[in-house]
């Protein structure tokens, strides 16, 4: 997406043991033109995510459908689920990234294990896009005040107490 890009949103997700599927989704709620959802355009904001653990299939391997991202909503879930496009699991060593477009259609699966599982992911966009899709929490001000001035150019995040 080129260098003119920030972090805008991220979040973290932690199954538990009998934790269950999600239903599959995809990560954005406002598509850029509202009057042509479908429309196909070049990425303007990414998913980047990892593990702070080894992820595997038995403590909840997000499952992500592939091309989806490439084809209308309505399509991309009728052939995931009549099985013609199948979920497939992503393992994640730790240190590993997954870099995703957020149209894809993808859902969490079961943690079986007794150790929760940590998956973090920051949304990345290109500097012109905003979308207020979420609330986002502050960075503390003292943190932000740690950073360098290269580490907050590419944050655009509400500095808080
Ligand atoms: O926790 C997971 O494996 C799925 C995460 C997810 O659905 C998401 O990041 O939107």
């Amino acid at each position: 997406m080129g260098e003119r890009i920030v972090a805008d949103q991220w979040g973290c997700d932690v199954p538990l043991r009998g934790s269950d599927y999600q239903d599959v989704h995809v990560d954005y709620q406002r598509p850029l033109f509202e009057e042509d959802p479908d429309l196909h355009l070049p990425p303007y904001m990414l998913l980047v995510s990892f593990g702070l653990c080894p992820i595997t299939t038995s403590n909840g391997a997000i499952e992500i459908a592939p091309g989806t991202h490439r084809m209308s909503r309505d399509q991309a879930v009728h052939r995931v689920a009549s099985g013609d496009i199948p979920l497939h699991p992503i393992s994640l060593e730790v240190g590993d990234v997954l870099i995703r477009h957020p149209w894809t259609l993808h859902r969490g699966t079961p943690n079986s294990t007794e150790i929760p599982r940590v998956l973090v992911s920051v949304r990345y966009v290109r500097r012109w896009y905003a979308d207020g899709s979420r609330e986002i929490n502050a960075i503390p001000v003292t943190l932000w005040n740690s950073l360098t001035l290269e580490q907050r150019e590419i944050m655009r995040f509400p500095v808080g107490d």
